[in-house]
C-alpha cells in the first residue's frame, strides 16, 4: 500500500528544516531583503500584490515556490533562483501563507475618513485655460517617476507634468465628456483630475490593494474593484465621495477578490469578473434597474446592502481573470490566466454561449476589434506564446494565429488605419514591435525602434494619423510615429512610459484602443 501524502503544509515546513540548522537569516530578513519593496513591508501590496494567505487563494504552495524561483510571467515579479536557495524559497512560502496578527480593516469609515475635496467642483470655470484641442489630449502614466504628463496631440508637446500617487494601473478613466480623468494607484486612491484647469479635484483611498476603476456611461458613479478587502466601492462621480461598499461574497460566505471591472454604457452597469468565484456580478446604475438583487455581507458589519445598485450574478466555468466585450456589450470574452480556453458569456441570456480557442495567457484587456470581409474579429496578443490570435465574432471560431517574435502585452489600432500594432513584450526580441495588416491578417512591419530597449504599448490619436509608442524604460520616451510611413516624426523624454491615453479614443469608445 503507498504511504499516504504528506500534507503541503507539513512539507514546506520539512522543507525549512535545513534553513533553520543552516543558521541562515530567517524569512522575515529575507522577505525584508527581497520581497517588501514591491509587496510592501507589512505584506499589504504595493507594485506587486498583497501575498497573504487570502488573497493568495489559487496558488498552491507548490506552485508559489515556483514563482519565488522562476518568475511570473507577465508581470514585474523576477526569479530568485541562485539568490536565494530552495530552502529559503521555502520559507518564504510558509510566511506569505501564514495569516497577519491583524489584517487593516478598510470599510466605509476608513474610506470616508480619506476623502479629500481638493477643488472644489462648483468652482472650476466652464473652459479650458490652455489652447489646444481637448478632445486629442493624452495623458500619459510616466511609472518609472510616478508622474502623470498631459500632452498636446496636435503639436506633441506637454501641457503639464504632476506628481501622481504610487504605482498607478490599469487605463485612467474619462468623464464621458472628456474633462476628467480618474487615475487609480496598486495602494487604493483614486485620484480625479480636471484637464481644463490642470489640478486635482479629489482623492479618496478605496481599498488597501486596488485591481481598476470604471466610470459610468453617465458619468455619475465611479467603480473601484479591490483585490484587498475583497469589495467593490461605488463613489460619487463628481465628489468621489463615498455611496457604497460591495462585499464581494457567494451564500457561503466565501469571498473574493475583483478581476476588474468595467463600465457597459449601453446596459447601464457595472460589469465584475471575479478571481476566487466562478460568477460574474453585474450591478446596474440604472435608475430603474431591469432586475432586483442583494449581496450576502461577509464582514457581517452593518446592515445588508439595500439593491439600490442590484447586483445579478451569473454563473461560470471558470474564474476569469481577463475579459473585455464586443462592441455592444451584449457579450463578455474572458479567460482565466491557469485556463485552457477562452469563454464567451452572453448577457443578455446570463450564460456561456461559446468556447474559444485561447490557448496560454490571452491579454484579452488589450484586445481589439476591426470589421474583416463582412463580419467583425477580435484579436488578442498573448501573454505566455508568441502569437496574435484573430476570432470570428459571428461563430467565435479562430481565423487566423499570426506568429510573432514573442509574447505581446499591448494591441492597438484605430478605425482611420489599415494596421494594427502589438508589442513583443517579453524576452529578446522586447524591442520589437509588429504592425499588422487588418485585412490580410500578415505581419507587414516589424519595427525596432531603439535596440536592445523594450518598445510597449501604443495609442493613437484622435484621426488615428499618428501612433504614440512607450521606449519603455527608466529614461524612456514617447516615439510620435507617422501611421502611415512607419517613421518617428518626434521623440519626447519620459520616465518609464507605462501607457499612454487619448481622450476621444476613451470617451468615444474606438474600437481599436482599451476601455
Ligand atoms: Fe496590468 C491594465 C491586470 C501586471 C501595466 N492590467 C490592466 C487591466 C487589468 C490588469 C485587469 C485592465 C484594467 C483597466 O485598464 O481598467 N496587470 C494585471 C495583472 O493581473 C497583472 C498580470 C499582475 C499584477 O501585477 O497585477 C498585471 N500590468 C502589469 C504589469 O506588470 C504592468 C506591465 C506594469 C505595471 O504598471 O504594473 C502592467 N496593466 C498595465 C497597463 C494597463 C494595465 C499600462 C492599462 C493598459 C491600457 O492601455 O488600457
Amino acid at each position: 500500500m503507498p504511504p499516504p501524502p504528506v500534507p503541503e503544509t507539513v512539507l514546506a515546513l520539512l522543507l525549512t528544516l535545513p534553513l533553520l540548522a543552516s543558521g541562515a537569516p530567517p524569512a522575515r530578513d529575507l522577505y525584508a531583503t527581497h520581497c517588501a519593496s514591491c509587496h510592501g513591508t507589512d505584506r499589504l501590496g504595493g507594485t506587486g500584490p498583497a501575498l497573504l494567505p487570502e488573497n493568495l487563494g489559487r496558488v498552491p504552495r507548490t506552485a508559489a515556490q515556483t514563482v519565488i524561483r522562476d518568475g511570473r510571467k507577465a508581470t514585474q515579479m523576477p526569479g530568485f533562483a541562485g539568490v536565494l536557495t530552495d530552502p529559503e524559497q521555502a520559507s518564504l512560502v510558509e510566511l506569505i501563507f501564514s495569516p497577519l496578527p491583524e489584517v487593516p480593516v478598510w470599510g466605509e469609515a476608513q474610506i470616508r475618513a480619506s476623502h479629500v475635496i481638493v477643488t472644489d467642483p462648483s468652482r472650476l470655470g466652464p473652459k479650458p485655460d490652455w489652447k489646444a484641442d481637448p478632445m486629442n489630449l493624452f495623458v500619459v502614466v510616466e511609472s518609472g517617476s510616478h508622474h502623470v504628463t498631459i500632452l498636446d496631440g496636435d503639436r506633441f508637446e506637454p501641457l503639464h507634468r504632476f506628481k501622481s500617487r504610487f504605482a498607478l494601473h490599469g487605463g485612467p478613466k474619462f468623464s464621458p465628456d472628456g474633462r476628467f480623468v480618474y487615475f487609480a494607484s496598486r495602494d487604493g486612491w483614486i485620484s480625479k483630475f480636471d484637464l481644463y484647469s490642470l489640478q486635482l479635484v479629489a482623492e479618496v483611498r478605496a481599498g488597501i490593494n486596488t485591481r481598476n476603476l470604471a466610470v459610468s456611461g453617465d458619468g455619475r458613479y465611479v467603480a473601484v474593484g479591490n483585490m484587498l478587502p475583497h469589495t467593490m466601492v461605488l463613489l460619487d462621480g463628481v465628489s468621489l465621495e463615498l455611496l457604497r461598499v460591495v462585499p464581494i461574497a457567494d451564500e457561503s460566505g466565501t469571498s473574493s477578490r475583483v478581476s476588474a471591472v468595467y463600465d457597459a454604457p449601453p446596459r447601464q452597469s457595472f460589469i465584475l469578473a471575479l478571481k476566487d468565484l466562478r460568477e460574474v456580478w453585474e450591478i446596474s446604475y440604472a435608475d430603474d434597474p431591469p432586475f432586483h438583487g442583494r449581496v450576502h455581507d461577509y464582514r457581517d458589519e452593518g446592515p445588508p446592502p439595500t439593491d439600490r445598485f442590484p447586483v445579478r450574478r451569473i454563473a461560470v466555468e471558470d474564474y476569469l481573470d481577463d475579459f473585455f466585450f464586443d462592441p455592444e456589450y451584449e457579450n463578455l470574452i474572458g479567460a482565466a490566466r491557469d485556463g485552457k480556453n477562452g469563454q464567451v458569456i452572453n448577457l443578455l441570456v446570463g450564460r456561456k454561449i461559446a468556447d474559444v480557442e485561447l490557448p496560454g495567457l490571452p491579454h484579452l484587456a488589450s484586445g481589439i476589434t476591426w470589421p474583416w470581409h463582412g463580419t467583425e474579429v477580435l484579436a488578442t496578443p498573448n501573454l505566455e506564446q508568441p502569437v496574435v490570435t484573430v476570432i470570428d465574432m459571428h461563430d467565435w471560431k479562430t481565423v487566423k494565429r499570426i506568429e510573432t517574435l514573442g509574447p505581446g502585452f499591448f494591441m492597438r489600432s484605430h478605425e482611420a488605419t489599415p494596421y494594427a500594432w502589438v508589442d513583443v513584450f517579453s524576452g529578446p526580441n522586447r524591442d520589437s514591435i509588429h504592425v499588422i495588416d487588418k485585412t490580410s491578417l500578415e505581419i507587414v512591419r516589424t519595427l525596432r525602434p531603439e535596440p536592445g530597449r523594450t518598445a510597449a504599448h501604443v495609442e493613437f490619436t484622435r484621426d488615428g494619423r499618428y501612433a504614440l509608442l512607450s521606449i519603455w524604460e527608466d529614461d524612456g520616451a514617447v516615439l510620435v510615429y507617422d501611421a502611415h510611413t512607419l517613421e518617428v516624426v518626434k521623440r519626447l523624454p519620459m520616465d518609464k512610459p507605462s501607457g499612454k491615453y487619448n481622450v476621444w479614443n476613451k470617451i468615444s469608445r474606438s474600437r481599436g484602443t482599451s476601455h
